[in-house]
C-alpha cells in the first residue's frame, strides 16, 4: 500500500518492436535526449503542479553516522541508509558528487569510488528512484580545490577565463568535461537503457567560495562556462542528462539578481536554490529567520520556474546536526508546502567529519519528527514512487 496517491501526468513512451532481444528499447526524443530523460523532466514538472515533493539525501546509501559501505570487498549494493534506518523507506532522490573524476581518480573528494556511485545510480533507477549529481571539481589553474583559498585569490579570479575558449587551460578542461561525459555515458542498465540523471554543476555561484563564483568571473564568462559544458557533453554523446541551475540565497528574492547569470532556457531544465539553516545552539530566532528566508527565495524560484516553463526544487538545504527535535515538521515542511516544488535535498551524513550531518539516524533527537515528516501526505519517498515514476 502506498501512503500517498500519486496523480501525475505521466508522459507515455511508445514501445516499438526491439531488434536485439537482450536490449530494452531506449527511444530518442526530438530534443536529442532519450525519451526517458524527457519523461523524467515531464514528471518533475508535473510534481511542481501538484502538492507533493520528493525527499532527497546526498550520499545516502554509501555511508552514514557510524558506518561506511565496504567498497573494496563488496560489490553488492548494501541497501543501507540512515534515512531508511529511521523511517523504513529510502529517499526518492539520491545525490552523489563527481568531484575528482576530472583528475582520473578512482574515488571522489569524499572517498566514494566512482564505480560504486555508478552501481548505486543504476540500482536506484531500477528501484524506481531518481538521481542528481553535483560536481565539486578542483581548480584547473591553481591545482587547488573547488573552494577559493585566500592565498590563491588572484589565480582563482582568472580560472573561468582560463578554461574558456582561448584560455590557457581550455584543452585541459575539455578533457575534464570528457571524464564527466564518459561517466554519464556509462550509466547504462544491463539491458542497454541509459539512466537519466539531473546534473547540477556550477552551483552556488552567487556566492564567491567556489572558483566559478560571483567575484571570480563576469556574468558572460559564467554563462559561457555553462554553454561550453553542455556543448561538450552533447558532442561526446550524452543523451541522458537534465541540467539544474542552483544559486545560493544571495539574490534573496530579487528575480533580476537571481537571473543575472542564468545561462538560458535552452541550457536549463530545473531552477533551484541552495539555502541552509545556520542556527548555532538551536537559536530559535535564527531558525525562524531561515524559514522566512527560504519562503522569500522559494516564492521567487517558483515564479521563475513558471515564467520559464522549468521544474523547481530546493536543490540543497539542511540544518547541520539537527539541534531541535521538530525541525522537519515545524520549520521545513510548513514552508515547503506553500511552494510547488519537485524535490527537497538535504546534504550528507559524513562519517569522516565530526558533527556534519543533515538527516537523522536512529537515536538522533529529530528522528521521531522525521517519521512524522515521512508520514506527511506531501513528502514522497521511494515506496511512494511505486517503481513507476521514472519509467513512464
Ligand atoms: C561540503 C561538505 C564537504 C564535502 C563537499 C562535497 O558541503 O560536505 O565535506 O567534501 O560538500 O561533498
Amino acid at each position: 500500500m502506498m501512503k500517498k496517491t500519486l496523480t501525475m501526468a505521466l508522459a507515455v513512451v511508445t514501445m516499438m518492436a526491439c531488434g536485439d532481444k537482450n536490449k530494452a528499447e531506449d527511444p530518442m526524443a526530438d530534443s536529442g535526449r532519450t525519451q526517458r530523460t524527457e519523461n523524467l523532466l515531464a514528471n518533475l514538472k508535473a510534481m511542481g503542479d501538484s502538492t507533493v515533493y520528493m525527499f532527497g539525501h546526498h550520499d545516502d546509501t554509501v555511508y552514514g553516522i557510524g558506518w561506511e559501505a565496504d567498497y573494496d570487498n563488496d560489490s553488492t549494493i548494501h541497501m543501507r541508509s540512515d534515512v531508511e534506518s529511521v523511517c523504513n523507506d529510502f529517499p526518492a532522490l539520491l545525490s552523489f558528487d563527481l568531484g575528482h573524476i576530472e583528475l582520473g581518480d578512482e574515488k571522489n573528494l569524499d572517498g566514494v569510488p566512482f564505480k560504486r556511485i555508478r552501481e548505486e545510480i543504476i540500482a536506484h533507477y531500477n528501484r524506481g528512484g531518481m538521481v542528481t549529481l553535483s560536481w565539486h571539481l578542483d581548480n584547473p589553474l591553481s591545482g587547488g580545490s573547488a573552494w577559493v583559498a585566500d592565498s590563491l585569490k588572484e589565480t582563482e579570479t582568472k580560472t573561468v577565463a582560463a578554461v574558456l575558449e582561448g584560455g590557457e587551460k581550455h584543452e585541459m578542461f575539455l578533457g575534464w568535461l570528457d571524464q564527466i561525459a564518459d561517466f554519464l555515458n556509462s550509466l547504462e542498465t544491463p539491458y542497454g537503457v541509459k539512466v537519466p540523471v539531473l546534473f547540477r554543476p556550477w552551483h552556488e555561484h552567487t556566492g564567491s567560495w567556489f572558483w566559478w563564483g560571483q567575484e571570480h568571473c563576469t556574468a558572460e564568462q559564467y554563462k559561457a562556462l555553462w554553454q561550453l559544458t553542455e556543448q561538450r557533453l552533447k558532442e561526446r554523446g550524452v543523451v541522458n542528462a537534465l541540467y539544474a541551475y542552483s544559486p545560493g540565497t544571495e539574490a534573496d528574492g530579487d528575480e533580476t539578481k537571481y537571473m543575472e547569470r542564468y545561462p538560458g532556457d535552452d541550457c536549463i531544465d530545473l531552477v533551484g536554490l541552495d539555502c541552509y539553516c545556520f542556527a548555532q545552539d538551536a537559536d530559535t530566532t535564527k531558525i525562524a529567520d531561515y524559514a522566512k528566508q527560504l519562503d522569500r527565495n522559494l516564492t521567487m524560484v517558483c515564479a521563475v520556474a513558471k515564467k520559464h516553463g522549468k521544474a523547481a526544487a530546493l536543490t540543497e538545504t539542511g540544518y547541520e546536526c539537527l539541534k531541535t527535535n521538530d525541525w522537519w515538521t515545524k520549520t521545513l515542511a510548513p514552508v515547503l508546502e506553500k511552494h510547488p516544488l519537485s524535490y527537497v535535498l538535504v546534504w550528507r551524513n559524513a562519517h569522516n567529519r565530526q558533527d556534519h550531518f543533515y538527516a537523522p539516524y536512529p537515536g538522533q533527537m529529530s528522528a521521531s519528527d522525521f517519521v512524522r515528516f515521512y508520514n506527511n501526505k506531501q513528502t514522497l519517498f521511494l515506496k511512494d514512487l511505486n517503481g513507476l515514476y521514472l519509467k513512464k
